[in-house]
């Protein structure tokens, strides 16, 4: 399944599920870590296939990290996977969208280079044009490999599987084709309007007039003709008046179909336009906004409670069916919360499709864990950082679930050098949408130096766990630290806290890992932060265990490499944590008076 709702009625779209062939081409050296080179073919970019004749041995599913087949359970490198299509009819253009390949892609169309993408979690699209009728071949390279060419996948506290993680499409489209749809709600003088941009792309070799039509909530729409070079892509911009529409809101979680058809002359007067494409979004109003220390939805000041999630289960890896996202989703809200974090990278489609279906709430965030100055002078880092900034909101800003955008989850935000690249990030962001407050979660405490660049103030702290601190003493601290520091009259997140507990493991002793005292130190914190009315958001380390890297240091530092943090372990069996957190999170109020 692609997404929660229909896509297009004109635009034939077919999902590339299934079984593919699989070949292991290129293991990244044994113990390798990440100081390696990096493997030729990614970094140069040649246009071939690495390997001559691969040994197709393997079926593997798609989507699917090659991680589940019982050979292949920590093999790091590349791999292909292939499938044949087969084509009844001459198509002007196929567009295969790829929804999650991790991390590093080479998409190849009967053996022709047609994209290559870097980063496990944003989507990107190949276009192929006059496909003649009969059998193709589809082959991807995918590596997850650490090396110097990736400087935001490298050896973490959680693990970069390998494969074609999330669905991969295959669209039959005409040459002049709607990119994608960008909805930005707007509330003026108690009335609903939005500003609507959408992408047109031209692959033909002629110029091409054509026409945006569209309806939402009841309101046609409608924008000037236009005409888009060939190879060229046009963004049409339109402001539109929608008197009916109704708020979504986390009670009352109100969508609508934001459906666009493009008409094309093709060569013909304008008056014998014709529809050659379509697209359908599914979009919400409502605002987003922060004032006096607190952050509102539609005006309404909220408290987020809630969890920072990672996609990540044993058996299916980072390649999430429907059913164990909803199986999160249910926990979560069995537990009370209202909010999910998607630690530490942008989330899959279907997963915010159920989010703003429920009123859920989200952070969603950029991908990069834990960099160091070192590590962000990579000379990677900028361009890489800005492709999954520029994917993550023109791919994600038409859900309204999500509320607040994040960058750089605890990176060298405490020098000069990081300030740099966090002004650049959350200006790139604040430029493409200015509609959500911007933050990202600092664990600098004192020594942070970029609390004036964002909306909201976070803090990763882990009172109980890593230091001894009071939970309400040291948040305290953390509102004097942020005040001082360009955050004074900002909303207040507490972005992560908790402890490990190590499912099974209990203990009268409440030593450290036992499940006991991850239940003491949750419970501790929730009622430090409960109590405090300057606090906006509290999101506990973390929703379910997760795998993490065995290179680096990882496997010395976390028992069984897994972060066992979890308040479900990771086959989402509750530790005693769950109700202690039941007991809070159904007690704090979500508005605050
Ligand atoms: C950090 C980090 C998380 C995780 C956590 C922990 O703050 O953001 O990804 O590593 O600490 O478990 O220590």
């Amino acid at each position: 399944m692609i997404r929660l709702f229909e896509t297009n009625q004109l635009r034939q779209v077919t999902e590339l599920e299934g079984m593919w062939d699989f070949a292991v081409i290129e293991q990244a050296a044994q113990g390798s870590n990440d100081n390696t080179d990096s493997p030729s073919s990614m970094v140069a970019g040649s246009d071939t296939i690495t390997t001559a004749e691969p040994d197709y041995g393997y079926r593997l599913p798609v989507p699917g990290c090659w991680e589940q087949h019982p050979e292949l359970l920590t093999y790091r490198g590349k791999g292909l996977y292939r499938r044949r299509i087969v084509i009844a009819k001459e198509a002007a253009a196929l567009r295969f969208v790829f929804k999650g390949v991790s991390h590093t892609a080479r998409v190849f169309f009967d053996g022709k280079l047609i994209a290559a993408h870097y980063n496990a979690y944003t989507a990107f699209a190949a276009v192929v044009r006059h496909v003649m009728p009969g059998e193709h071949t589809l082959t991807i390279e995918v590596d997850n490999s650490f090396h110097e060419g990736s400087a935001l996948h490298i050896p973490n506290d959680y693990y970069t599987y390998g494969g074609l993680i999330r669905p991969v499409v295959m669209e039959t489209i005409n040459e002049l084709y709607i990119e994608r749809i960008g909805f930005i709600p707007q509330l003026q003088h108690g009335e609903w309007s939005a500003r609507i941009e959408v992408a047109v792309r031209n692959v033909s070799v002629v110029e091409q007039s054509f026409q945006l039509r569209g309806e939402l909530a009841g309101q046609q729409l409608q924008w000037d003709t236009a005409s888009i070079q060939p190879g060229a892509e046009l963004v049409v911009v339109g402001s539109f008046q929608v008197p009916d529409a109704k708020a979504w809101s986390a009670r009352h979680p109100q969508l609508y179909a934001l459906s666009c058809q493009l008409f094309a002359s093709n060569g013909e007067p304008v008056e014998g336009l014709t529809a050659v494409d379509d697209l359908i979004e599914r979009v919400g109003f409502r605002t987003v906004t922060t004032l006096e220390g607190r952050i509102q939805v539609n005006g309404e000041d909220i408290v987020l409670k809630g969890f920072n999630r990672h996609e990540d289960h044993p058996i299916v890896g980072a390649a999430f069916p429907l059913a164990l996202m909803v199986k999160d989703l249910d926990l979560m809200a069995d537990m009370g919360a209202n909010c999910v974090r998607t630690s530490h990278y942008p989330n899959d489609e279907r997963f915010l499709d159920l989010c703003d279906e429920r009123g859920f709430y989200v952070w969603e965030e950029n991908h990069a864990r834990g960099l160091s100055l070192e590590r962000m002078q990579n000379p990677h880092f900028i361009e890489q950082c800005a492709m999954v900034n520029k994917e993550m909101v023109e791919g994600h800003q038409n859900h309204p679930a999500i509320i607040i955008w994040a960058i750089l989850n605890e990176c060298a935000s405490d020098t000069e050098e990081g300030r740099a690249h966090y002004k650049r990030q959350l200006e790139q962001i604040r430029k493409m949408d200015g509609s959500r407050p911007l933050t990202f979660a600092s664990h600098h405490r004192e020594k942070e130096l970029c609390f004036d660049l964002a909306d909201i103030v976070s803090f990763n702290l882990y009172p109980g766990w890593y230091g001894a601190e009071d939970p309400g003493e040291l948040c305290d601290r953390a509102r004097g630290w942020a005040d001082a520091a360009g955050g004074l009259g900002k909303p207040m997140i507490m972005s992560e806290f908790g402890g490990d507990g190590f499912y099974g493991y209990r203990s009268p002793s409440r030593v450290k890992g036992t499940e006991e005292r991850q239940a003491d130190i949750i419970d501790s914190n929730l009622q430090a932060y409960g109590e405090r009315d300057y606090i906006s958001g509290m999101l506990i380390w973390q929703f379910c265990d997760c795998r993490v890297s065995e290179e680096g240091s990882w496997a010395i530092w976390r028992a069984q490499t897994k972060n066992s943090k979890g308040i479900v372990d990771e086959y989402r069996r509750p530790k005693l944590a769950y109700e202690i957190v039941r007991k809070h999170f159904k007690k704090i109020s979500t508005t605050r008076d």
